[in-house]
């Protein structure tokens, strides 16, 4: 498995040496600065990637986007998508020209990753993301006040919605609007709550299945050219996997998975496998849905969370928590073995850390949530380990 590692570009205060340090050869990055639904043109691919070639002697190579964002009017279907589909065809192409041939990317409506807590505390100081359900419902209830929303919500957990917003400051609610809102590193899109049910509004006729057929046009749009091209397509699953702010989300079980993979055949549109967010969802089982979708995996963030009874989760170390990371590391192993044994050129999966709580110096550093160097470089230490030793045992290829 090719080991790598996000990297925000030059912005980033993890800067490029500490990847080799960390052990990582392969970088993960995209062009944050280039608004959405703009084509991603030749020279700034180039820039990026001299950038990270800059040093030789750390042997680093772009192997991943992450992101190539999808435009919102895609997602709601708006208006004539014509000019949006061939600018995201072009990025393509221009990302295939340059070398760089697997892009995540996801199908999540307004939102990205979301989480109420950035810094919870751990025992000795380090500190974790969580998602409590309560202090999500008392956003969606009683900030927002989305109509319906407080029948979506268990009894117990609303009455703690309540009381928090109850006690809370003005401070504390506009932390939990922030912390709700930084999911996009480096998106242009954050929002305070007139904002939020102004986008809300747009997906007010937009169903899942409404959804799920916007999303399959933009597969028939885009798969041929990344057939054409050798583009891996990799779908990243909805983070958490539920409905958010009423929201539908089509990307979070293996059902959902299956939809997107028959929506448009083809090995070139694939899935980013995220243990942590498909391991979120309550009856979700990461390692069965590894070895189900192997073939169409082109991308892996590893990473665990431990959940809660009423739907709060928070993300553990990499190896704890409720996934069984063995398991999937192992399934991903036979896949590449199988990959290779077919004569696949490039047999390896890459994969990441993702994300890692801060300890020690990451405090204060001021590190994008969730991607502290310290904690990062103990997640991909701790998945090596098992990645070698399963290797070893089973007489795979690393
Ligand atoms: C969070 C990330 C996601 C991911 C996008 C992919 O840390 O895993 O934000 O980059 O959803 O499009």
């Amino acid at each position: 498995m090719e080991q790598t590692w996000r990297w925000f570009g030059p912005d980033d205060v993890v800067p490029l040496h500490a990847i080799r340090q960390a052990g990582a050869s392969g970088v993960v990055t995209a062009l944050h600065h280039i608004p959405y639904g703009v084509v991603w043109s030749i020279d700034e691919i180039e820039k990026r990637k001299a950038q990270i070639g800059a040093d030789p002697s750390l042997g680093l190579r772009w192997s991943v986007v992450e992101s190539l964002p999808i435009h919102e009017r895609i997602k709601v279907g708006e208006g004539d998508l014509t000019a949006l589909f061939d600018n995201y065809r072009q990025s393509m192409r221009n990302l295939a020209a340059c070398g760089v041939k697997t892009i995540c990317y996801n199908f999540m409506p307004v939102v990205d990753w979301t989480r109420t807590e950035l810094f919870h505390v751990l025992p000795g100081g380090g500190r974790a993301l969580r998602f409590n359900a309560h202090e999500y419902a008392a956003f969606d209830c009683f900030m927002l006040e989305r109509p319906g929303a407080k029948d979506e919500v268990e009894p117990a957990v609303l009455a703690k919605a309540e009381a928090w917003y109850k006690q809370s400051t003005e401070e504390d609610r506009r932390r939990l609007l922030s912390t709700i809102m930084a999911g996009l590193p480096g998106a242009f899109d954050r929002y305070d709550i007139p904002g939020l049910r102004q986008q809300l509004a747009r997906y007010a006729g937009i169903d899942r299945d409404a959804l799920r057929q916007n999303y399959a046009r933009f597969l028939r749009e885009v798969i041929p050219t990344a057939e054409e091209v050798g583009i891996r397509m990799a779908v990243h699953p909805d983070d958490p996997p539920r409905s958010l702010m009423g929201l539908p989300r089509i990307v979070s079980n293996a059902d959902d998975l299956a939809f997107v993979m028959k929506a448009v055949d083809s090995r070139a549109n694939g899935i980013t496998l995220c243990t942590g967010s498909l391991g979120a969802g309550r009856a979700n089982d990461p390692p069965a849905i590894a070895r189900d979708f192997a073939s169409r995996i082109h991308f892996v963030h590893l990473r665990n969370v431990a959940k809660d009874p009423d739907g709060s989760f928070m993300e553990a170390d990499h190896l704890t928590g409720d996934t069984d990371m063995v398991a999937v590391v192992e399934a991903l192993l036979n896949e590449q073995a199988r990959r290779k044994a077919a004569g696949e050129e490039n047999w390896r999966l890459p994969f990441r850390p993702d994300h890692g709580h801060e300890l020690l110096d990451d405090i204060g550093k001021g590190s994008f949530p969730g991607y502290s160097a310290i904690g990062r470089l103990k997640g991909l230490a701790e998945i090596r380990g098992v990645m070698i030793a399963v290797a070893k045992l089973k007489g795979l290829p690393i």
